[in-house]
């Protein structure tokens, strides 16, 4: 196959309910979509990177610029037999992850859809439902967010994990412990801690939480396992894992005793199977996390949360948590046993609704085989 056209679209979704991280409040997401066209089929992906460089070092203007100027222009010249063909070229550019991800993602669609093959299957997935999970940021009080948790909980939501920083852990931890005291509760701290603070996080073992998350630098890997050395709770990683090697070395340090797979961060699907794969060998469970994505990136999670290894709860939650409005139509639901269906149609299997997409972009750029 040729590509015949890429179109990208950078899209300002507004956000039901703020989002706030050790990094950040936001109310909106922009988020990047790609829609690759060959033989009159469309395939469609999705850069969730943000609106700027807080998480990674990319956001939605980085993703357009490693696109447009970049990937597209090469994936245009080459002859496509599977998605995975995309890697040579996107190994000639350092980084640029979620950008990667999104055109990756958009091939695998589009192969998905001419097999007539749901993406699940095409990546070996083995569940026809996955647990949803939810994942809740920082609020204006501690009763604020209790509130909250207890609104998913009604819902059926099997997991609740929920943001930390220094300054807004221990106490609201206690509140929460004392509120819904059997709740599989785990918390995220997006770096903000450093090894001098390993007091504050080894007291969090009093809590039952099934994971601390990514508590020390984006990068490191070294200090997470000195800190598992002196915590009893489970260190999973998700800033500090950009790609397979760094699964690697992460469990043979003990850096990590779980990890949150998002293709997006590791430069997409391919990768991440084989994050994965490497993991189930190894005994480590991994769990699906999110980027605040919209339908489609999160039609992306669904599918790869479908393989075996993904034995955790993780953070793809109902379209309803995030958007009034998602762009595809039907939007993902939780079901009320806190489960997700794993899609049966081609593809993505729901449809992307082109109406919606028109209404939330403010810039589009189509580039064509020359
Ligand atoms: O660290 O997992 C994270 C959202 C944006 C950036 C980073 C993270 C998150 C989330 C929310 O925790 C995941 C989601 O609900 O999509
Ligand atoms: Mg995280």
């Amino acid at each position: 196959m040729k590509l015949e056209q890429v179109e990208l679209r950078h899209l300002r979704l507004p956000l039901v309910h703020h989002f706030e991280t050790s990094f950040g409040r936001v109310h909106h997401q922009e988020v990047v979509l790609v829609e690759v066209q060959a033989d009159g089929v469309s395939g469609f992906g999705e850069c969730a990177a943000g609106g700027g460089p807080y998480y990674s070092a990319e956001d939605a203007q980085t993703c357009l610029h490693a696109l447009k100027d970049f990937l597209v222009p090469w994936a245009l010249d080459l002859e496509f037999r599977s998605p995975k063909d995309l890697a040579p070229i996107a190994r000639r550019i350092r980084g640029h992850n979620i950008a990667k991800a999104g055109l990756e993602m958009a091939l695998w669609d589009w192969f998905a859809r001419t097999q007539d093959m749901p993406l699940s299957r095409m990546y070996g997935g083995t569940r026809e439902a996955i647990d949803a999970g939810v994942s809740l940021g920082i609020e204006d009080s501690h009763d604020e967010l209790l509130a909250r948790i207890g609104s998913f909980v009604e819902k059926g939501y099997r997991r609740v994990k929920v943001k930390v920083k220094p300054g807004w852990d221990l106490e609201v931890l206690e509140k929460i412990r004392a509120r819904f005291p059997t709740l599989p509760l785990m918390v995220d701290a997006n770096a903000a801690y450093t090894l001098a603070d390993a007091d504050t996080i080894k007291t969090m073992d009093m809590f039952r939480l099934t994971m601390i998350e990514q508590p020390l630098d984006h990068d490191d890997l070294t200090d997470h396992a000195a800190l598992a050395r002196i915590v009893e709770t489970p260190i999973c990683l998700d800033e500090s894992i950009k790609k397979p090697a760094d699964a690697q070395k992460a469990i043979a340090l003990g850096a990590c005793r779980i990890i949150n797979i998002k293709a997006a961060r590791v430069g997409g699907p391919t990768n991440a199977i084989e994050i994965h794969d490497h993991a189930q060998e190894r005994g480590v469970p991994v769990w699906c996390g999110g980027l605040l994505e919209s339908g489609v990136g999160r039609l992306h999670n669904v599918a790869l949360a479908s393989l075996p290894g993904f034995t955790l709860p993780g953070d793809i939650s109902g379209s309803d948590r995030y958007w009034v409005e998602d762009i595809i139509d039907p939007p993902v639901v939780v079901r009320a046993d806190g489960t997700i269906a794993v899609p049966t149609g081609a593809g993505l299997g729901h449809e992307v609704v082109r109406e919606r997409v028109d209404r939330r972009t403010v810039w589009t750029e189509r580039i064509r085989r020359a």
